[in-house]
């Protein structure tokens, strides 16, 4: 079987895909159910459908274009990501794994291959937290990591619910009805760009993911008393945002001294309140985001962050209420879907390494349905969730050449 990857296809659709964005080029951004969102889902469709895949949506607005194998009776074998983009993004994260997964269906099916088991094609929705608060949500319903119950209870920033959301964007039906039952698939594969430095340091064009790490969100409020930033007293003060700011500092302290280099943490919102030159904030709100490629030291950065919560509460006589959102648990991909990945890069003679994911991924969702693995590819200066990401051509076309193998094994 020889596949050709159409390289121009492929990365003028990553172009068209791009320009559909909230934001002017070279800036993407594309939040779920946003009029961007919707358009970008029709362009996707609609390619799908030009490829002669069957299309179906689920109720939360996972997509899923099926090459029907030959045999109907056999687990399919899924590929994809997402399309959804937080703001001021660049234009590879998840896109480069859907056309990329896309491009590899149409390699394939114009070298004469055909499947015995049908091959999937998922766009799952929401894989950004930035709406719902909650990363993965799509897959996290696919898979029954997240309940019906517990995604009903989810809204929006301005307070709209999930279900009014995703109802007014045409997806009707039950969450209840979006969970897949175990063996639907027979293996997940997810191609996607590194979104770190260290393939293009060591100059090596693929990564074959062995492991995701664990991803955990925390949202904290913190109240202290406002008043004037003239009239009030140093002493007699319960600044809110002070006591953020040595709260933010002991979440870095406590990612730094874990011992380990896969243990990060992250204080990427910090809501001010009132907000206003001259008066002392009353009330901060944070979001932080923890993650280790091992459980127990990612808890025990967890447990590190409470107590620095109850020690700046009492320090500072300020309230400060953490509430969990997600605490998962990491994935180990599976080592037959790994060997596949190898013996592909192997057939063209492609270099790769074995390596972990700290950004988390549908994957890692997935594997509580299948088995599963990740290609990564690399990123400029490992730049992601910015508008200068970049993956070049000739990495995209090898991903997706190494991925459209992957896929003929996996279904024959
Ligand atoms: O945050 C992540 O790891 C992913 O890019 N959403
Ligand atoms: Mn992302
Ligand atoms: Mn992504």
């Amino acid at each position: 079987m020889s596949l050709t990857i159409d390289r121009d296809r492929l990365m003028g659709e990553i172009e068209a895909l791009a320009l559909i964005s909230e934001a002017e080029p070279p800036v993407v951004t594309r939040v779920v159910f946003t009029p961007s969102d919707l358009k970008a889902r029709a362009w996707m469709r609609a390619r799908c459908q030009e490829a002669g895949l069957s299309v179906r949506e689920d109720a939360v607005g996972n997509t899923f274009g099926r090459w029907n194998g030959s045999d109907p009776s056999a687990p399919a074998v899924g590929t994809g990501s997402h399309i959804d983009a937080i703001p001021n993004a660049g234009k590879y994260d998840g896109v480069v794994g859907v056309l990329g997964g896309l491009e590899a269906i149409r390699a394939l099916q114009q070298s004469g291959f055909r499947p015995r088991h049908s091959i999937e094609l998922l766009i799952f929705t929401s894989e950004e937290p930035t709406r719902f608060g909650i990363g993965c949500l799509g897959s996290r319903l696919l898979s029954g990591t997240l309940s019906a119950a517990s995604a009903r209870k989810l809204s929006d920033n301005d307070s709209a619910t999930l279900d009014e959301v995703r109802r007014k964007a045409g997806f009707a039906g039950e969450l209840e009805q979006v969970k897949l039952p175990q063996g639907y698939y027979k293996a997940f594969v997810e191609l996607h760009i590194e979104q770190g430095p260290l393939l293009e340091r060591q100059r090596i064009p693929l990564g074959i993911v062995t492991k995701i790490a664990a991803p955990a969100s925390l949202r904290v409020s913190i109240e202290g008393s406002g008043g004037h930033a003239g009239g009030v007293l140093m002493t007699d003060r319960r600044d809110a945002l002070c006591a953020a700011a040595e709260l933010v500092l002991a979440i870095e302290n406590a990612a730094r001294t874990s011992g380990a280099i896969d243990t990060v943490a992250t204080v990427g919102i910090c809501d001010v309140f009132p907000g206003a030159v001259n008066s002392i904030p009353s009330r901060v709100r944070l979001t932080v985001d923890i993650r280790d490629t091992d459980l127990q030291r990612r808890d025990l950065v967890m447990q590190m962050i409470e107590a620095a919560c109850r020690s700046i509460s009492a320090k500072r006589e300020v309230s400060v209420h953490s509430e969990l959102v997600n605490a998962d648990a990491p994935a180990d991909c599976a080592p037959t879907i790994i060997e596949t990945l190898s013996q592909s890069c192997r057939k063209h003679e492609l270099p790769f390494v074995p390596m972990v994911s700290r950004a988390y991924h549908d994957t890692l969702f997935m594997a509580r349905l299948a088995p599963v693995a990740m290609l990564f590819i690399p990123c400029r200066n490992g730049y992601s969730h910015r508008p200068d990401e970049y993956a070049s051509p000739e990495d995209i076309v090898r991903g997706t050449l190494v991925l459209a193998e992957t896929l003929a094994a996996l279904s024959k």
